[in-house]
């Protein structure tokens, strides 16, 4: 059975559908970057609310990019469904929370029409570490070609044209303030939008980045799920053990987490009701989180696909990467920061390791693997750095490092990166000899992120020899 607004009351009895009904709710909130992982956690969160009895808050999401997730869930009426896989039986329910999509590229007038909406209190993002356009030193990288074109009004295409034009929009009609919350896995996600934002708006319109200034805020925030890319074989396996044909499902783990600074400048759903956690300070929560689970992860990826696996679960239990990712996370990334009071850690590597071993949740290395240059500064540099000043060493860090170093390199298979151009001239000046230096050393090309000792430069050379031979 195809799933749209038709079917809804059809739908087997072992499927969840919402509560309200989805045609007759308003939107309240503009979602950028709608993909899986949104689909499976945000949308999710305000699903429940909805069916707790708030009304008025569904999703306008956006495609910055492709019109793939538009062509899957418009004709399904922007119905589709999360299943949730573990040993135990799966959950299926569907989401009602998405009330259409935009591609923006093919109508970026109606993007920049519903941020200036005075419906619109909520702006979140999924837009991966990439679209926020950081320079490796920090900040806003100015002369990146869309940021520079989008400068010079002759876009929109990054989320800073996009967000510029909606809060001039919003200003101009007097719609009120905006709450921007980044759910995106970067270190201080929110002030990091706030900066780069601004730095944008100072250029673009400095009125507005005043405006800006004092009529918005930027949350940060923590988000977790693992949602591995879907496949057809997911989508095939759902409508035989269910009978729901959903060109847009979302296969997740049953975990789920979001630690939000609770900082909205408007209303917002009430999603501390349905498992999320407000909080003053999300910093430590975010920190653990990069620096372990996606430390590890990525860890698990570059070590995995150097020998031959391809799923997480795969590399968790090989026992040199497993070992390895375990003493990473316990080791060095959670004696790295001062935890909250009462915050676990040894708890939640321990958790850590039990999703990763999820036997029913195929998860591709290969997925993790994409936008190292992008993830590797909150993931493991800043632990490499946090650690080097006081005087200790990462050697999982390390190896894993090598092991990306050698991943750039490109030789054993395509690099999906946004700095591939720049990491393949690198490697090709400094050769197997200077590369560790040549990225990491003190005038590195990610020293504004860690600065190496000279002893951390000869572990990774001797692990990039050590590989090299083997
Ligand atoms: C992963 C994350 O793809 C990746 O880089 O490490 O997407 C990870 O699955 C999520 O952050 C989990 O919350």
């Amino acid at each position: 059975m195809k799933l749209n607004h038709s079917t809804l009351d059809h739908l087997p009895s072992l499927v969840r559908r919402p509560d309200y009904v989805p045609s007759q709710q308003a939107c309240g909130i503009v979602h950028l970057g709608v993909g899986a992982f949104h689909r499976a956690h945000q949308a999710v969160y305000t699903d429940a609310a909805m069916n707790a009895g708030e009304r008025n808050w569904r999703i306008l999401g956006v495609s910055l990019r492709t019109r793939s997730v538009h062509d899957q869930l418009i004709p399904q009426d922007g119905l589709y469904s999360v299943s949730t896989k573990s040993e135990a039986a799966p959950e299926v329910r569907v989401i009602g929370a998405i009330a259409n999509v935009l591609v923006a590229p093919e109508n970026p007038a109606a993007v920049v029409a519903a941020l200036a909406s005075a419906a619109t209190r909520v702006v979140t993002l999924t837009v991966t570490e990439k679209a926020y356009h950081q320079s490796t030193g920090g900040g806003l990288d100015m002369n990146a070609p869309a940021v520079a074109a989008d400068l010079s009004h002759r876009g929109p295409t990054t989320i800073y044209g996009y967000l510029a034009a909606g809060l001039r929009g919003r200003w101009r009609e007097s719609a009120g303030g905006l709450t921007l919350l980044s759910c995106d896995n970067m270190a201080n996600n929110g002030k990091s939008l706030a900066r780069s934002l601004n730095d944008f708006l100072e250029l673009y319109d400095p009125a507005l980045a005043d405006w800006t200034r004092h009529n918005c805020s930027f949350p940060s925030s923590m988000v977790d799920r693992i949602v591995p890319a879907t496949t057809d074989a997911d989508r095939r396996a759902l409508s035989e053990t269910s009978g729901v044909e959903d060109s847009g499902a979302v296969f997740t783990e049953p975990f789920s987490q979001w630690i939000i600074e609770d900082s909205f400048v408007e209303s917002r759903p009430g999603w501390e009701q349905h498992g999320a956690q407000l909080v003053n300070d999300v910093a430590p929560y975010e920190t653990a989180k990069l620096r372990m689970l996606n430390g590890a992860h990525s860890a698990l990826a570059y070590l995995g696909l150097a020998r031959g696996l391809s799923l997480v679960s795969e590399a968790i239990a090989d026992p040199q990467v497993g070992r390895l990712a375990s003493r990473l996370m316990r080791e060095e990334a959670a004696t790295s920061f001062n935890p909250a009071p009462g915050q676990d850690l040894r708890h939640y590597a321990d958790e850590l390791e039990a999703r990763f071993s999820n036997p029913a949740l195929p998860h591709r290395l290969i997925q993790i693997a994409m936008d190292g240059s992008q993830k590797i500064p909150q993931r493991w540099l800043d632990t490499l750095s946090a650690r080097q000043e006081t005087g200790r060493d990462c050697p999982a860090i390390l190896q894993a490092l090598a092991s990306w170093i050698l991943y750039v390199r490109g030789t054993s298979g395509e690099v999906d990166d946004p700095m591939r151009d720049q990491l393949a001239r690198t490697w090709q000046s400094a050769g197997h000899t200077g590369i560790a230096s040549a990225l990491f050393g003190e005038s590195g090309l990610f020293r504004e992120h860690w600065s190496a000792s000279e002893t951390a430069i000869e572990h990774l050379n001797t692990h990039i020899r050590e590989s090299a031979e083997t």
